[in-house]
């Protein structure tokens, strides 16, 4: 069934998997998948080097930490390598923000921010959401 809410949520756009070291899991990955991936991006501002794989219309984000201050390197530290966020493709982050913020979700921005392949995101606590990560994200 599909969301009634006029700004989404569409689909889920990818799964971000938190890994220690980021050449032994492409290599991992791309095995699995039987193909490389299809982009390598860093987003400084968010303290992660990405790597995207597709396989039809789902993709799978690995996430490595750039620093010791990044969120992935914290969740490692943790609780080890893993499913770190489930992201889910909205038509207007600006809106669907609003109702979640009315609905009493804690969102960990104030604004929608850039996010790797070109979308801009935002964040629920995972202790509103039942211990997972929730990202939403839209196109740009
Ligand atoms: N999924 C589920 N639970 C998580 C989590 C995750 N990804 N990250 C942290 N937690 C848990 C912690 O284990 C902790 O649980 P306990 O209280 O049971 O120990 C709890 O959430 C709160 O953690 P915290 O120590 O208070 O807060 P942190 O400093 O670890 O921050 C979070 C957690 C989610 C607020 C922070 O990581 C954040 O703001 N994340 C959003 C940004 C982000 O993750 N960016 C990287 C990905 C970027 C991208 O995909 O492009």
């Amino acid at each position: 069934m599909n969301s009634n809410l006029p700004f989404g949520l569409e689909k889920i756009e990818h799964i971000g998997i938190a890994v220690s070291e980021l050449e032994p899991a492409i290599a991992t990955y791309t095995t699995l998948f039987g193909a490389p991936p299809y982009k390598q991006e860093t987003v400084a501002s968010q303290g992660v080097h990405t790597v995207f794989f597709k396989m039809g219309e789902s993709k799978i984000e690995l996430l490595a930490a750039t620093d010791a201050q990044s969120p992935i390197a914290k969740f490692i530290a943790k609780r080890g390598p893993g499913i770190h966020h489930i992201a889910y493709a909205v038509k207007d982050i600006e809106a669907c923000m609003s109702h979640f913020i009315e609905k009493g979700f804690t969102l960990l921005s104030s604004a929608p921010v850039p996010g790797a392949d070109a979308k801009k995101i935002v964040f629920l606590h995972p202790k509103d959401t039942h211990g997972t990560l929730v990202e939403l994200c839209e196109d740009v």
